[in-house]
């Protein structure tokens, strides 16, 4: 002991300014605070912590299980019970999915996670017109609870949570699950799971809606109310900054949006008459992870922390009403095309970031992703990758590890400071559903998308395989195809047996009893539903019947300036390319124009607002095509305004179909003159295809706009001879 207290003359312990000053030595210009990096959220991440940046910190000596719970829910956590491993699927028709769902739980899954495809998002059954180039693709195509039974065919919805994301045709699907659970023998109350349900960052970001806000919130508090009497394990919301994170939105954004958000929802569970205590327990939060890893543990502590004293604002009592438990994922938006193999590495970071951060579920993405659906030996390697850190390392036997740690307890008050002050912004609007009506929220994420875009294409964030490291050339992987024309005939086939057998008027019926609840505003329209699905009325029908007072909603496309061309510096090229543009203007009498479209129910537009922005910074004429347009419309759009080019953004497989059908229908309406190109998530082997129909360029993620600028004003100048 007394060698150990005894401080030699080598080793003094240290003072701050000794440090300052031998570290100065080796810092750029001699000046240490050029080491500090500031985030993007506004945070200044220093080289060193030491026992004085945590002083005056208030939480720093709390407890798991106990407010405010920054420490985590549980008081045990994962030493009792890691979190659920919980892999996001859905694919093609519901045979292929149960059969997918059920190798996953045999190989080591623990909860399932459904995927829908875009038709049912946006409440179409499979034989609607506007859909056929979605249908079955990004997920599983569900029409009625005929194929919701298919879908949990053998397994025991009383034993194994499920967890639906949905968010536009909510109540249609929350309500076929609970019939199906009833046709297989379990009643409401045994149900564990989670809807997604949260339609403010549909608005935002994720653009899966239906409804105009105010139905949609009527239809959020239905739900809560309906699930708190009848499904007491059910958790009725996930309130979710994955998509924020995932269109471009810092930590710091997405965490102080997603509160924000919870609160919005508090509200008007209270505003229903509801008490917050029979509720706020089943409020749940979903979460990205990004490879930004310190901030992301951080972020995670601190809405544990911020999340408690909103509910103390709301005078809930109840621990669990108190305590923020959440999902995770990892980021899909920082897997790469390029050099794939290196997801799985990104996919782990990111794990072990969810897994530090407390997370009581997680989603790990396959490496294929960015590429197309994950085919079986890419999900068996995601999820090994959580049953390896369950399993092999013992991280789960230590509690909130990273407590303690000067840096780590300094972050997170950071971080819950910098995400208050947005909170307090918004609160001063009015609250979430303001900030988003009037546009502001989308915007700020949307800026954020574009700074980050220019940082990348700029080489200041670095990417390995993409804008650093790059390989010569990219060996081809497997992806997995869906042969869309079949399940879609496949879907048809079943509606139309389902609407002969079933009794027409009993199903008129309890459908004209949605409709005038949703005009009467009236009733618990979840209630109505699950009737109306007992006797066979599909997602289609029960969509389509409260669309009749609510209206379909119909997002306006404003769009950031300048914000690209201000992070993007390295100007040569720049400048170059800007030059040839204006001499393009100079030449033609006019400057090149390009509309960016998206088709079909695909509605994750953070690329097609970054091309957007960053095309117009360079000085193109630039059209947005609203979302989910046919390609007749979208064709027609674009010869009104006179374009040079359409742009294709596709993230949801519907290449293949629509980017045909929209070069068909220019052509259809006299404008094959018009060239078209493609960004987005598009596998290889689909390139060959794509050019035999006429597209003009292809830029996979990873294309720095400039390269994708240059390569359209050339095709451009070729068309125009
Ligand atoms: C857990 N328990 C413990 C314990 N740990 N009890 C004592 N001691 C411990 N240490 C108990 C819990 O209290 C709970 O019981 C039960 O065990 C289950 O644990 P849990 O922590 O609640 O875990 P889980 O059931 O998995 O629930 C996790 C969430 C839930 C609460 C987060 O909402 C969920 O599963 N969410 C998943 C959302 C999801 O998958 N989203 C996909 C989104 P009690 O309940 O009785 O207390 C995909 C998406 O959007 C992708 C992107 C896109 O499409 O655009």
């Amino acid at each position: 002991i007394a060698a150990m207290t005894h401080h030699s003359p080598e080793f003094q312990p240290g003072n701050l300014d000794a440090w300052a000053k031998a570290a100065a030595k080796s810092a750029p210009g001699g000046d240490v605070n050029a080491l500090n990096w500031l985030t993007p959220d506004g945070i200044t991440v220093k080289p060193l912590y030491t026992a004085a940046d945590t002083q005056n910190l208030q939480h720093t000596d709390t407890l798991p299980g106990f407010e405010p719970y920054l420490r985590g829910p549980q008081a045990t956590m994962y030493a009792v019970r890691p979190w659920t491993i919980r892999q996001y699927a859905g694919f093609s028709t519901a045979e292929e999915s149960n059969a997918f769902y059920r190798k996953a739980l045999a190989a080591g899954g623990q909860g399932v996670s459904v995927a829908f495809d875009l038709a049912t998002h946006r409440g179409y059954d499979s034989d609607h017109p506007r859909v056929t180039g979605d249908v079955g693709k990004a997920g599983v195509a569900i029409d009625s609870v005929e194929d919701m039974k298919i879908l949990f065919n053998e397994i025991p919805l009383d034993k194994v949570s499920v967890s639906m994301t949905m968010n536009g045709a909510v109540l249609p699907v929350l309500a076929g699950y609970v019939v199906a659970a009833e046709e297989q023998g379990v009643s409401q109350d045994k149900l564990s799971g989670t809807i997604q349900n949260d339609i403010l960052k549909e608005f935002m970001v994720r653009n899966t809606y239906i409804y105009p806000p105010e139905p949609s919130m009527k239809i959020i508090g239905d739900i809560i109310e309906y699930t708190a009497k009848n499904m007491p394990k059910f958790n009725s919301i996930s309130i979710s900054g994955y998509h924020m994170q995932e269109a471009g939105a810092n930590q710091a954004l997405e965490l102080a949006f997603t509160l924000a958000d919870g609160k919005e929802y508090v509200k008007t569970a209270i505003a229903k008459g509801m008490d917050v205590d029979d509720f706020a327990g089943r409020l749940s939060f979903f979460w990205a992870i990004g490879m930004n890893f310190y901030l992301e543990v951080a972020k995670m502590r601190a809405a544990r922390l911020l999340w408690c004293r909103i509910m103390k604002g709301f005078e809930a009592k109840k621990p669990k009403s108190l305590m923020l438990r959440t999902h995770c994922q990892t980021s899909g938006w920082s897997l790469t095309e390029q050099d794939p193999y290196n997801n799985v590495v990104r996919t782990t970071i990111e794990a072990m970031a969810a897994v530090f951060g407390g997370t009581q579920s997680l989603h790990t993405n396959s490496f294929d992703e960015a590429i197309a659906l994950p085919t079986e030996f890419s999900a068996r390697i995601a999820r090994n990758t959580q049953l390896i850190i369950q399993e092999e390392t013992h991280i789960t036997n230590v509690i909130d590890p990273w407590a303690g740690s000067y840096m780590m307890e300094k972050l997170t008050q950071d971080m819950a400071d910098a995400a208050w002050a947005i909170i307090e912004e918004v609160e001063a609007m009015g609250g979430m559903t303001k900030a988003v009506d009037s546009g502001w929220a989308k915007l700020k994420i949307e800026a954020a998308a574009a700074e980050k875009q220019a940082r990348i294409d700029s080489g200041k964030d670095v990417i390995v395989g993409v804008n650093k490291y790059k390989l010569k050339t990219e060996d081809t992987i497997e992806a997995r195809d869906i042969d869309n024309v079949a399940v879609r005939d496949s879907q048809i086939a079943r509606l139309n047996a389902i609407k002969q057998k079933r009794d027409a008027a009993q199903v008129q019926q309890a459908l004209e009893a949605i409709e005038s609840a949703a005009e009467s505003g009236t009733g618990n329209l979840l209630d109505l539903c699950i009737k109306a699905v007992r006797v066979r009325a599909t997602v289609g029908e029960i969509s389509d019947a409260m669309e009749k007072s609510f209206g379909r909603h119909r997002a306006d496309t404003q769009k950031v300036t300048g914000v690209y061309a201000a992070a993007y510096d390295s100007a040569e090229g720049w400048d170059k390319l800007k030059e040839e543009i204006a001499q393009f203007a100079t030449e033609q009498g006019r400057r090149p124009r390009v509309m960016i479209s998206k088709l079909g129910q695909d509605g994750h537009d953070r690329g097609a607002k970054v091309v957007a922005t960053a095309f117009a910074d360079l000085g193109f004429d630039v059209d947005m095509g609203p979302l989910f347009q046919t390609p007749e419309e979208c064709a027609r759009q674009a010869i009104e305004n006179d374009v040079h080019a359409v742009g294709v953004s596709t993230l949801a497989a519907g290449h293949k179909t629509l980017v045909p059908a929209i070069i068909a229908e220019l052509k259809k309406q006299g404008a094959d003159d018009i060239i078209v190109f493609v960004g987005g998530v598009i596998p290889r082997q689909d390139y060959d295809m794509l050019y035999e129909a006429g597209v003009k360029g292809i830029y996979g993620p990873g294309t720095p706009i400039p390269a994708s600028a240059k390569d359209v004003l050339e095709q451009i100048k070729k068309a125009l001879g």
